[in-house]
């Protein structure tokens, strides 16, 4: 039971029949249909003038902040969100930008945080250019800002003069999880991300979308990053297949991840809140190091990784939906026993 991560899922026997027979071309020079299909799809499904096919989430999100920034700009941050934390200090040494990370207790930006951290024009600040928001929240445990509240600290951020990007790794999960389309929950960012290659089992890659203009700029800055990829077609053609058939069955993982939770929730020596369980995540609070319980875990079937020096991260996908909820639960017993 492999619940490290939705990105372990495997790409469908569909998706490798279609990656098969791809037809493709060299992306660079513009002429791989299948890519071109794909950011097609991708910018509609987005809701936004255009898209480009990039090689992973942390590619889409630099490649995103190196082109709403110049070096010296400053880029307002949740301050555990995945651009900050876990993406090597990107916003510093790729984009020359700097981070301004925005503690919260849950994950979640308001209007008020955000613009008690927007200083005014001083010859000694840096400018502030760039809001990432995170939607859902990975390290918040898969929490979903909902769309009122989204809506109101990007126009917040507009009226404050910041660009607005969206880390939207999990995307499609925060649509399903409140019964909105994508491009819905996109909208009020000026650029976002979303990954094919978590929850919606693609092998590899993402999409960013943004205004033509926006696109254009950022396809220079991806190839800067070595992210030409010629022949990329075998790629997005399990990407088509991502976004045309993998969305809905979100709902399953959402599903299987509250019963994983309602199934831990009276085992001695954890904290498991069913309530606090909105799409994919299980957070399981521990009352002991946890290092050493997912390595217990581990050897009683459940793989899943430490996220904090006493919390545990369950992940639900395609390649787990068969499991048995008690099974989770009888390894947590006899990993804590
Ligand atoms: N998250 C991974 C790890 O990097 C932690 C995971 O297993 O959850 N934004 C968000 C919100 C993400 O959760 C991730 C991946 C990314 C961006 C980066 O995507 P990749 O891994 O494709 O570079």
């Amino acid at each position: 039971m492999d619940l490290r991560s939705d990105t372990v899922t495997r790409p469908t026997d569909e998706m490798r029949r279609a990656m098969a027979n791809a037809e493709v071309g060299d992306d660079v020079w513009g002429d791989d249909p299948t890519v071109n299909r794909l950011e097609a799809v991708a910018a509609e499904w987005l809701g936004k003038e255009a898209a480009l096919f990039v090689a992973s989430g942390t590619m889409g999100n630099q490649v995103a902040v190196m082109t709403h920034c110049r070096p010296g700009d400053e880029v307002l941050v949740e301050g555990q969100a995945h651009v900050y934390w876990y993406e090597v200090g990107g916003i510093a040494r790729l984009a020359g930008a700097q981070p301004r990370p925005i503690r919260t207790p849950d994950g979640m930006l308001t209007p008020e945080l955000v613009q008690a951290e927007v200083r005014e024009e001083n010859i000694h600040y840096p400018t502030p250019r760039l809001l990432c928001l995170e939607n859902t929240h990975n390290r918040a445990g898969g929490k979903v800002m909902p769309l009122a509240d989204f809506t109101a600290v990007a126009r917040r951020a507009h009226d404050l003069g910041l660009q607005v990007h969206l880390d939207g790794a999990r995307l499609a999960n925060a649509a399903v999880a409140q019964g909105l389309e994508v491009r819905q929950v996109a909208a009020g960012a000026d650029s976002v991300m979303c990954c094919l290659s978590k929850g919606l089992c693609a092998p590899v890659g993402s999409v960013l979308g943004g205004t033509r203009e926006f696109i254009a700029a950022a396809r220079k800055n991806r190839k800067v990053l070595g992210g030409g990829m010629r022949q990329a077609g075998i790629l997005a053609a399990a990407g088509l297949l991502a976004i045309e058939r993998m969305v809905d069955r979100l709902a399953e993982d959402h599903r299987l991840a509250r019963e994983i939770a309602a199934a831990l929730q009276d085992v001695e020596g954890l904290r498991c809140d069913v309530s606090l369980v909105e799409t994919n995540m299980v957070p399981v609070d521990l009352d002991r190091p946890a290092a050493p319980v997912v390595e217990a875990l581990a050897r009683e079937g459940v793989l899943c990784s430490a996220s904090g020096p006493r919390r545990i991260r369950l992940v639900t996908h395609r390649d787990v939906a068969g499991i048995a909820p008690d099974e989770v639960r009888r390894a947590f017993r006899a990993a804590l026993a």
